[in-house]
């Protein structure tokens, strides 16, 4: 076995424990003295592998996964974590700012837990300002699941030991009457998915498993297009309104392709065909909406609401950030999403972009030939997958779109730096109003986490240090006006005052996203490297598993039609 690419071969027994620390030690020496590291490829984690094909395979891993593959396949409980995990995943980074920085932000994780733990323990969410809590979700402790990859993450044991007692004992599905399908993929599925990539834990893969069986009811409907509402005890889903917005159709692709490659159980493995299916009706409305498509679709025909707006923004956000995001699981494989992302961006750069004269630019909402200046900070998504698409070896783009789309990227990270910036309490409002070369400010913050996002994977591919200032501004400004003492973090009711009100509301992307992103901000490159993770839109990593790359091709032109879900 091959340790951070030294020439020679050494085997360790499973059971020598001083061996394998001796071989971190001399790993991390080899690896900082010699600024050696592995191709990515070598040392992307399979969490397929025994510890027999491990120990037989000639694989080459920096230490980190050293300390990974130790943490993994030696029996311990998943309870017990080891410090030297820890290290590996979150505090790598030896400067001493960015250790300050990274602990204030896992204060500030720890006050969000504890105070959703002292006051709404196993309801969906807190409301910190009457301290109690609220169930919008169906009443599933949507803040316990949400939380599960960012305590990982950050090494908060304890904390995540206790959510697993509780998914364990107390996540039963049987209780839940209304659970919108794509919230529900996105924050539970999506974080047990997540939690079980990070932890290998069976549990979580277990309650995955039952939580999707009921939501493949949601395509029981006459076109296949999903209802968006679940009654996950009757196993039924419904419709209330006939249309549903195109983020809650195509943002859950990436959970069900996740699960499918996981799951032993082959209903669950053909799943994911039904949620695939919108990506064919997509692509072959794509040319017609120049790669922007209207945000609404009939559930009852599958077909697109001309008459619905075409936007960056909200309702349709997350299905663009997907088309790019499945690219990438698919071990960059799967061309037919790229090609959809592709033309998502042409559409975005021939019609949507205003840049004024104070260097901003601002994408506009298009409904029929009508133009608005209505920008949501949902936007803010954007730059993170321009840059990553921009900056990736197996993206096929030329030269001349990796320098567009890089631009592009750096440009809407500016400017979502300025809805921060230019806002009152400096925090942004929930969206802006753009006109005659002036914008405004509208609602207030809502603990969102898309301009940190951006700024993460700016960070990540840029290493320019503003982004991290950024980052820090917002912080800041979180705990000066989210914060409460007593009770977790409230969102604003208006960002137009320098002393904004608070609203009794805490969302769980606080937990999965806000918190999460910040803290990798100030964390190196090798933590949660992404060569290995991909995040769900709900900042969830998953793994990019060379499984994929075995198991089929990927193309849902070429495979969805031959199986039956
Ligand atoms: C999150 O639930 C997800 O990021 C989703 O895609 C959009 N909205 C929130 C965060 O703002």
């Amino acid at each position: 076995m091959k340790l951070c690419g030294s020439s020679g071969d050494r085997r360790f027994s499973r059971n020598s424990f001083r061996v394998i620390l001796v071989d971190i030690l001399l790993c991390t020496t080899i690896a900082q003295a010699s600024g050696w590291s592995c191709l990515p490829d070598q040392c992307v984690y399979d969490p397929f592998e025994t510890v027999q094909a491990l120990e037989e395979s000639e694989s080459c891993f920096n230490s980190a996964e050293l300390l990974r593959r130790y943490h993994i396949f030696y029996p311990v409980p998943y309870t017990r974590f080891d410090n030297a995990f820890t290290t590996s995943l979150g505090s790598s980074e030896g400067d001493s700012e960015n250790s300050r920085r990274r602990r204030e932000i896992l204060k500030a994780t720890r006050h969000a837990w504890e105070s959703y733990v002292t006051y709404a323990w196993g309801h969906d969410e807190l409301k910190p300002l009457s301290k109690s809590y609220s169930d919008g979700f169906g009443g599933l402790g949507v803040t316990i699941v949400d939380s599960l990859s960012t305590l990982y993450i950050m090494g908060l044991h304890s904390e995540f030991s206790k959510a697993r007692e509780w998914i364990q004992d107390f996540l039963n599905f049987d209780q839940i009457i209304e659970a919108n399908f794509f919230e529900t993929t996105i924050r539970v599925l999506g974080g047990l998915l997540s939690a079980h990539d990070l932890s290998q834990d069976k549990l979580f893969l277990h309650k995955a498993e039952d939580l999707a069986r009921r939501l493949s009811f949601a395509y029981h409907s006459p076109s296949g297009i999903p209802f968006p509402l679940c009654d996950l005890k009757a196993r039924e889903c419904f419709k209330r309104v006939g249309a549903i917005p195109l983020a809650e159709v195509g943002t859950v692709q990436l959970e069900l392709r996740a699960l499918s490659l996981l799951s032993n159980d082959s209903f669950l493995q053909g799943l994911r065909y039904s949620s695939d299916d919108f990506l064919r009706i997509a692509g072959l409305a794509t040319e017609e909406y120049n790669g922007v498509l209207p945000s609404r679709i009939s559930i009852d025909t599958g077909s697109f609401l001309a008459s619905s707006k075409r936007t960056a923004g909200a309702p349709s956000d997350s299905y663009f950030e997907y088309l790019f995001k499945l690219w990438v699981q698919s071990g960059y494989q799967d061309q037919s999403v790229f090609e959809l992302f592709r033309k998502f961006v042409k559409g975005i750069l021939d019609e949507f972009i205003v840049n004024t004269d104070h260097g901003e630019t601002f994408l506009w909402e298009i409904t029929r030939e009508h133009k608005s200046g209505k920008i949501d900070h949902f936007t803010c998504f954007l730059p993170a997958v321009l840059v990553s698409a921009s900056h990736s070896p197996f993206a096929p783009l030329s030269n001349a779109e990796r320098s567009l789309w890089t631009e592009l990227a750096i440009n809407l990270t500016e400017t979502c730096h300025q809805f921060y910036a230019k806002s009152p309490c400096g925090l942004s409002g929930e969206h802006i109003n753009f006109g005659n070369g002036k914008w405004r400010q509208h609602g207030g913050y809502q603990l969102r986490p898309e301009a940190l996002e951006a700024f993460f994977f700016m960070w990540r591919y840029t290493h320019e240090q503003k982004y991290r200032n950024y980052a820090w501004e917002i912080f800041e400004r979180i705990q000066e006006h989210c914060l409460v003492p007593d009770a977790g973090y409230a969102a604003l009711v208006d960002s137009r005052t320098r002393k904004p009100k608070k609203e009794d509301t805490m969302h769980s992307f606080i937990l999965s996203e806000t918190f999460k992103y910040l803290f990798l901000i100030y964390s190196d490159d090798g933590t949660l490297s992404l060569d290995r993770y991909v995040f769900n839109t709900e900042a969830h990593p998953l793994i990019i598993s060379p499984e994929i790359r075995r198991k089929e091709t990927w193309s849902w032109s070429s495979s969805m039609f031959n199986q039956s879900p």
